[in-house]
Formats: structure tokens, sequence, C-alpha cells
């Protein structure tokens, strides 16, 4: 499999593997689940920090941005990619808050 098809099933994967835990139907992150995943799945100090994933409660309110109580694909998928962001800025030093870079914030996106 090529990289880009990996990270693909991998992030499908890895939310049904966690959010259908309860069996439900439909499946989503309950707060178990998410805890589930935050620990198992991501190991980053950084990225942690960057979802509050010490802190559940903070984690969910963080993630859950319909406030129905629980992450659905979507807003896995939005969890993804600002982790993706993240390191994106951490590596290129750009758009990140510590300094470095910050001179071409706003830059356009081509
Ligand atoms: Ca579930
Ligand atoms: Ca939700």
């Amino acid at each position: 499999m090529a990289r880009l098809d990996q990270v693909i099933t991998n992030i499908v994967d890895i939310f049904l593997e966690y959010a259908a835990d309860d069996g439900g139907k439909n499946p989503k992150l309950n707060k178990d689940e998410l805890k589930k995943v935050l620990e198992q799945e991501i190991q980053s100090p950084e990225l942690k920090d960057k979802i509050n994933a010490g802190d559940i409660e903070e984690a969910m309110n963080m993630l859950d941005k319909n406030h129905d109580g629980e992450v659905n694909f979507r807003e896995f998928c939005r969890c993804v990619s600002d982790l993706a962001k993240c390191y994106y800025q951490k590596k290129t030093g750009r758009g990140g808050k510590k300094g470095k870079g910050k001179e071409r914030e706003g830059e356009q996106e081509d």
C-alpha cells in the first residue's frame, strides 16, 4: 500500500476500532473510548499536549464540536488534521507560536 493509502485506512480503522467498543451501530467515541485512543495511538508529548490528552474532559470539550458528548468520525478527522498541522508547524517553523517563521504568518496559500 502506498503511504497515503495507509494514512487514510489507518485513520478510518483506528476510529472504527475504538468507536465500536460499546457495540454501537453509529460509531462514535465516548469519553472512555476517546481516552483509550489518546493513550494508545498517540505517543508524542507535544501532540498529546495539543489536544489536552492528559485531561479527558478538556480533550472531549475541545473535540466535540457539536456538543453531543461523543466524538464522531468528522470530529475525529478534524482532530487528526489539527495534529498534522501542529506537526507541520513544528517541522517547518511556520505558523507556530514560538517566534520562528512568525513574520510569514498570513502568507498566501497559493
Ligand atoms: Ca462508541
Ligand atoms: Ca460530537
